[in-house]
């Protein structure tokens, strides 16, 4: 049966209650982890050796793809009414909009720390306690929207200008490609600072705290952001018909990036399917 994915927004009290609780549960079963350890053990950039599955790199759309599959997966295990909902961030812009309530993800962190002091996430409330990190805080950490030095969620031109881009991706094929469609929903700009970062990566700054960097995943909100990112993938596969994935082959002889990328047919780790096998969602989830 293909089930739906709902924006956040729409979800019931009940919805919510539900989405909440199996997250919980696979927490408690010590699953969710395992999710956070291979989104870490896969956070390889440009500047390092080897290949780039997850990030700065062409299968980036297509291996979150496989990763919110598992995640939804499991979370149906728990409670098979549970699909992944997605955070429109170009409608829903503040701290205190969805998904950040009470009920659902809870809101910032405090002024001192970025602890979460609100809602099912926060350690004060005892289920969610921070085990696999790049630092040792056993706290979910938060800064949204960056008080101290605020930026704002991207916006609904921002979102059309890269669903225009008829090019799946360009060479060099990493988070300098200033063409095609996957690095500029990716998100990596030139220069530094917040003025680099567009679209999905100014997301995960503008949350702040856990979502900036390899252990995002410790925040919850990491599904309904990618949820988003991947139905955007579906709405530029619909606007550019027999548009797909790139590169079609393995990058010949000579090339930087040969060994480093995954071509349209080859495996993506750690999985056991191709690009090409999962660009077509339609028979396992649709999008309302
Ligand atoms: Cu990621
Ligand atoms: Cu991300």
């Amino acid at each position: 049966m293909v089930y739906t994915r709902k924006d956040v927004s729409t979800l019931t009290r009940s919805e919510r209650r539900r989405f909440v609780n199996a997250l919980l549960e696979l927490k408690r079963r010590g699953e969710y982890d395992e999710f956070v350890r291979t989104h870490i053990e896969y956070y390889t950039s440009d500047g390092e050796t080897g290949l780039r599955a997850a990030h700065m790199t062409p299968s980036f759309l297509p291996w979150h793809r496989m990763l919110l599959l598992d995640l939804e997966r499991a979370l149906r295990r728990v409670d098979e009414s549970v699909t992944v909902p997605y955070w429109d961030w170009t409608r829903n812009r503040t701290p205190t909009a969805l998904p950040w309530t009470e009920d659902l993800l809870g809101g910032t962190g405090r002024r001192s720390d970025r602890q979460v002091m609100s809602g099912p996430f926060a350690y004060r409330n005892g289920k969610w306690t921070i085990k696999v990190g790049v630092t040792d805080t056993d706290y979910l950490t938060r800064d949204l929207g960056r008080a101290r030095d605020p930026i704002t969620l991207p916006r609904p031109d921002d979102v059309e200008a890269v669903l225009d881009d008829p090019v799946y991706d360009k060479a060099p094929w990493n988070s300098t490609s200033t063409k095609g469609f996957r690095n500029k929903l990716e998100g990596w700009g030139s220069g530094q600072g917040p003025t680099s970062w567009h679209t999905h990566n100014r997301v995960h700054r503008w949350v702040g705290g856990h979502m900036v960097g390899g252990a995002s995943v410790n925040d919850p909100v990491f599904w309904m952001h990618h949820a988003f990112i991947d139905l955007l993938w579906t709405r530029w596969q619909r606007r550019h018909p027999g548009a797909h994935y790139l590169p079609a082959k393995p990058l010949a002889r000579g090339d930087a990036q040969r060994g480093r990328v995954v071509a349209r047919h080859e495996k993506m780790p750690p999985w056991d399917v191709t690009p090409n096998e999962v660009e077509d969602h339609s028979r396992i989830y649709r999008y309302a």
